[in-house]
C-alpha cells in the first residue's frame, strides 16, 4: 500500500510536544497518516503581503510530513475570503442572496488551486494515494491530471452539496462540475448530497449514473457516475466524532471549574444549550427567536430554564459575518431585557471559543442540546451532545431537519428551524419528556456514533477509494 498524501486549506498541525490538535477529523486522518507514512499538504494560514509566496515549509513528524504554503495577500483575499467562503459556501447553503460573485475572486480561485497543483506535483509518488477535502479545493485534481497525475485522487465535501436550480445560478458552476470529474472517488455527507450532485450532471445532459444493473455494493448511498468522458464513484460517507474518546471525556469533566460554577449559578433551572461558530447557516437568530416564542408560549417556564449559546466569531473579514454578530447581541439583548428578571437571565450568551474539556462537561450539564442549522453538511456538534450525555439520565436532542446529522440521529426530536412555533414545541417536548423515553431515543443514537465513529469514516473511505 502507498503513501497517504492529504490536502486540506488548513493542515491542523501538532504542537511542539507532538499533540494533536483537538477534533475528531484531524485525529482520525493523522491515524491513517500514520499507518501508511504520507504527508498532509495545505496553507500556512499566513499572507505574505504584497510579496509572491516563498516555497514551501515543511515540517516532519514521525512518518508525516506536514508540508505548507504560504500565499499572497491577494490570494488569500480572492481564493479563501473571496471565491470560497462568498460565493461556494453560500451557495452551497441555498444562500443565493449572500453570494457575492466577482470574476476577479474566480480567477484567484483557480490560480490558488494551479499554484497547489505545481507545489505537489513534485512531492508526489506513482503509488501514492491522494485525498483532497472541501469546497475550497474542488479543481485540484483536474489541475494535477493537467500536470499528469496518474494517481488514484478522492475527494471529500464536508458542507451540503445544493439542488441544480441553486447551483447553477453560479456563474462558472460547469466549471466546478467538469472539475469534479477528474476524481476517482466524490464523498458526500449525505444520500440527499448525492441525490443533488447526480440531478445536476443529468440536468446538464451527462449521464449521471451509469447505466446498467448496480453492483451489490451499490445502493442509494453509492453510484457509478459516468461525465465528462470518465467513470468515477460518488458516495456516501457521513462523517463521525472519536465517540467513545468524547463520552469518556464528558464524564471526566463534571468536576471541571467551568461545570462546577456553571451549575452553581444555574441553580434548579434547566440548561438548553447551542454551540457553533457564529456563522448564518447555522440559524442562530432563528433559534434564539425561537426560544422567544417558547418562553411566551410556556410562561410557566419562564424563569425556570436558561439558554447558553456559544458561539464564537469566524470569518470576521466578511461583512455578513460582522453584521451577523451585531444582530445576534441585539437580539439576545432584547430577549433579556424584556423577559428578564432580576434573578433570571433567559440568554447566556458567549461569544468565544471554549476548551474541549469544557464543552464537553456543559453538553452534559444541558437538558436539550438545541442545534438548529439552516442547513449543515453533518453537524458534529449534534454527535458531540449525545456522546456527552450521562447513560442514566440523558439529555434530549432538537435538531433541524436541515442537517445532515438528521439522516442518521434518529433519536432526536426533529424541527424546522424556519418555523419558530414548531421549534418552540420541539425544545417544550424535549424538557417534558419521560425518562424511559430519554432513555430509549439516547441508546438508539448512541450505537450508531459508537459504530460510526470518525475512524470508521476514514476507513471506509479510503476503503473504498
Ligand atoms: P463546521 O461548519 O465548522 O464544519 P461542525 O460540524 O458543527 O461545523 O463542527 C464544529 C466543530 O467545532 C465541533 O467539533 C465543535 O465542537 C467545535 N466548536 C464549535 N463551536 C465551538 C465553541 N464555541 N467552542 C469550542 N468548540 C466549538 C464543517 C461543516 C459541517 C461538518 C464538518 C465536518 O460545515 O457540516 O459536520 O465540517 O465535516
Amino acid at each position: 500500500m502507498g503513501r497517504l498524501i492529504v490536502v486540506s486549506n488548513r493542515v491542523p498541525l501538532p504542537d511542539k510536544r507532538g499533540n494533536l490538535p483537538a477534533g475528531g477529523l484531524a485525529v482520525a486522518v493523522h491515524a491513517a497518516l500514520q499507518e501508511r507514512g504520507g504527508i498532509w499538504f495545505g496553507w500556512s494560514g499566513k499572507s505574505v503581503g504584497s510579496a509572491e509566496p516563498g516555497p514551501v515549509t515543511t515540517r516532519d513528524n514521525g512518518k508525516i510530513s506536514y508540508v505548507l504554503t504560504d500565499l499572497s495577500k491577494r490570494d488569500m483575499d480572492e481564493y479563501y475570503s473571496g471565491f470560497a467562503n462568498r460565493v461556494l459556501w453560500p451557495i452551497f447553503h441555498c444562500r443565493l442572496d449572500l453570494a457575492e460573485y466577482a470574476r476577479r475572486e474566480k480567477d484567484g480561485y483557480f490560480r490558488v488551486n494551479r499554484m497547489f497543483a505545481d507545489r505537489l506535483l513534485p512531492l508526489l509518488e506513482p503509488d501514492d494515494t491522494i485525498w483532497i477535502h472541501d469546497y475550497h479545493l474542488i479543481p485540484l485534481a483536474e489541475e494535477l491530471r493537467r500536470r499528469g497525475v496518474k494517481n488514484r485522487i478522492g475527494f471529500f465535501l464536508h458542507i451540503p452539496w445544493p439542488p441544480a436550480d441553486i447551483l447553477f445560478a453560479m456563474p462558472i458552476y460547469d466549471q466546478i462540475l467538469r472539475g469534479l470529474s477528474s476524481y476517482d472517488l466524490i464523498g458526500f455527507q449525505t444520500d440527499h448530497d448525492l441525490d443533488n450532485y447526480v440531478s445536476c450532471l443529468i440536468r446538464e445532459g451527462e449521464p449521471g449514473r451509469a447505466p446498467g444493473t448496480p453492483t451489490a455494493a451499490e445502493s442509494p448511498a453509492a453510484a457509478t457516475v459516468e461525465a465528462y468522458g470518465r467513470t468515477f464513484k460518488a458516495a456516501t460517507f457521513a462523517i463521525g466524532i472519536e465517540t467513545a474518546d468524547f463520552a469518556a471525556l464528558a464524564s471526566r469533566s463534571k468536576g471541571t471549574a467551568t461545570v462546577r460554577d456553571m451549575r452553581a449559578s444555574m441553580g434548579q433551572r434547566d440548561l438548553i444549550i447551542g454551540v457553533d461558530r457564529l456563522d448564518y447557516s447555522k440559524g442562530i437568530p432563528e433559534r434564539i427567536s425561537a426560544f422567544e416564542t417558547f418562553l411566551h408560549a410556556y410562561p410557566e417556564r419562564q424563569g425556570k430554564v436558561t439558554l447558553l449559546q456559544v458561539a464564537p466569531s469566524s470569518r470576521s473579514d466578511v461583512p455578513e459575518y460582522q453584521q451577523m454578530q451585531q444582530a445576534v447581541e441585539a437580539q439576545c439583548g432584547h430577549v433579556n431585557g424584556t423577559l428578564g428578571q432580576i434573578d433570571w437571565t433567559p440568554i447566556r450568551y458567549v461569544n468565544r471559543s471554549v476548551g474541549r474539556s469544557s464543552l464537553a462537561g456543559l453538553y452534559r450539564e444541558a437538558r436539550v442540546g438545541l442545534v438548529t442549522p439552516l442547513r449543515d453538511g453533518m453537524n458534529l456538534v449534534a454527535k458531540e451532545y449525545v456522546a456527552a450525555q450521562d447513560p442514566d439520565d440523558p439529555g434530549v436532542l432538537v435538531l433541524s431537519r436541515f442537517a445532515g446529522a438528521a439522516r442518521e440521529l434518529k433519536g432526536a426530536v426533529l424541527c424546522n428551524p424556519h418555523d419558530s412555533e414548531q421549534t418552540a414545541q420541539a425544545i417544550e417536548r424535549a424538557l417534558s419528556m419521560s425518562i424511559e423515553e430519554r432513555r430509549e431515543r439516547w441508546r438508539r443514537m448512541m450505537d450508531y456514533l459508537l459504530a460510526h465513529d470518525v475512524k470508521q469514516w476514514c476507513r471506509d473511505f479510503l476503503h473504498a477509494l
